[in-house]
């Protein structure tokens, strides 16, 4: 650890860091060198409380024993099988064990390595989906604002954070948006799934209306949104735009990227809110957010409706040279088995309450102008700065890495969503943490 203890600014210049501000960072670097369980070590040595689970992925917290055993002999016994016209066992296994524990309905798996691509191969089953039953006019593709479907131009497509998209040229045409579903106005400081705003997936019939359904192929929306900073769904919501689709035709894409394996208390979103999607899109907790991999997961029929034609043929043009690598499987089993031995994909429901009371006594704290939560997610919205807009909450964010807690921000929202082995204990203590550095900032 020694070495990497004196990681100098200078040696900063070579990487381009993703979505940071990249001359601000090597200014005054945040560094982190080794993980365990609910908390990180940063390079002069502190230990870190993990609020966030990494990027939302490190559901089961770090470096847990299953996982990582499963990917050093996984790495010692076959290290790569070629994905197309070829197999190996462990994708198989894995496939069948996510779909044990997939909401009802979706019966066939699909791997990628990451959210983003997850998302381009559920956008493109829906397009081929209706184009093989015989309806290619069905080419529109339904997001939303404020949506964020990762980074490929797709998922910038169908997403709604202007910044992910106005720099990037025309992206897919053929794209509607609904509008987002966040109300300052009616619902601040809402616990769980606020009371209004359920007629806003009626939006969806107008774009139906514009556009006509026979154009429509799919509509696709986080359950829970988190990146652009934890948007709730109106109560009823998700179940009317089920409605919708079911009645016009129209697949629902679920982006469970955030959301699956066990952040709502509940295996997957889809569960929690008993609403069934046609295509679920998941990544990061999949395998623990050890080994970059995703799932896209779908019906039987959707599944069915490609498996036609001669048998010699390929029945779909899609897929990536690390699909279901074998290492990521062993990460993803692992992952599993320790979800399953401890209970994680639901001991969200039993913290729920006492995460909610926790987070809801920051109400009163300076800036805060709005807290919302549902699973083992919370929100806390802050007043920016006059002018200047996200500096309160990054600011925020220095002073809790300081402290000794890591908390995300987006825009002037702070965002949390620690690794499902949290305690009660340390849920206090990352509240402590929120609550000294509110009191801290300009
Ligand atoms: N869909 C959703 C809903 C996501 O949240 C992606 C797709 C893309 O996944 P990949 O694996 O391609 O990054 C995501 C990713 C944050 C944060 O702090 C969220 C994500 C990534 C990084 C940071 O909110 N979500």
């Amino acid at each position: 650890m020694s070495n990497r203890l004196k990681v100098a600014p200078n040696d900063l210049s070579a990487f381009w860091m993703p979505f940071t501000a990249n001359r601000q960072f090597k200014k005054a670097p945040r560094m982190m060198v080794a993980a365990k369980d609910m908390h990180y070590t940063a390079s002069d040595g502190r230990k870190v409380l993990d609020g966030t689970a990494g990027l939302w992925c490190v559901n089961a917290g770090h470096c847990r024993p299953l996982i990582t055993e499963a990917i050093q002999s996984q790495a010692g016994e076959m290290d790569y099988a070629p994905a197309f016209q070829m197999g190996h066992p462990l994708v198989f296994e894995f496939a069948n064990r996510l779909i044990d524990i997939a909401p009802k309905g979706l019966e066939h798996v699909m791997f990628t390595n990451s959210g983003s691509e997850g998302v381009e191969t559920a956008l493109k089953t829906a397009l081929a989906y209706h184009r093989a039953k015989g309806n290619g006019s069905r080419f529109r593709l339904i997001g939303r604002e404020r949506g964020y479907h990762g980074v490929n131009f797709g998922g910038i497509s169908v997403g709604g954070i202007v910044p992910n998209r106005k720099m990037f040229g025309t992206l897919l045409t053929g794209v509607d948006h609904m509008p987002h579903t966040h109300n300052l106005a009616k619902n601040a400081f809402t616990k769980g799934e606020p009371e209004h705003g359920a007629e806003l997936a009626d939006e969806l019939e107008r774009i139906v209306t514009l556009h006509d359904a026979s154009t429509i192929a799919a509509v696709i929306v986080e359950p829970v949104a988190g990146s652009t900073g934890v948007l709730i769904p109106p109560k009823g919501y998700l179940k009317r735009l089920r409605e919708i689709c079911t009645k016009h035709g129209i697949l629902l894409i679920f982006d469970e990227v955030i959301t699956g394996f066990g952040r709502l208390g509940t295996p997957f979103a889809a569960d929690y809110f008993d609403v069934q999607p046609d295509i679920m899109v998941t990544a990061k907790g999949i395998t623990n957010g050890v080994i970059p991999m995703g799932g896209v997961f779908v019906t039987k029929e959707i599944h069915d409706t490609f498996m036609t034609g001669p048998e010699h043929l390929i029945e779909f043009f899609h897929g990536y040279t690390y699909s279901g690598n074998p290492i990521g499987c062993a990460a993803g089993l692992g992952t599993l088995d320790t979800y399953r031995d401890e209970g994680l994909l639901t001991r969200g429901a039993e913290l729920a309450s006492y995460w909610e009371e926790a987070l809801h006594s920051l109400k009163g704290e300076p800036h805060v102008i709005d807290i919302r939560n549902i699973g083992l997610i919370g929100a806390i919205e802050l007043q920016p700065l006059a002018g200047e807009p996200t500096k309160r909450a990054f600011s925020a964010f220095v002073k809790a890495f300081e402290r000794g807690a890591l908390i995300r921000t987006t825009g002037d929202i702070i965002a949390l969503s620690p690794p499902l082995i949290i305690t009660k204990g340390q849920i206090n203590e990352l509240i402590d943490h929120v609550r000294e550095v509110l009191r801290m900032v300009d």
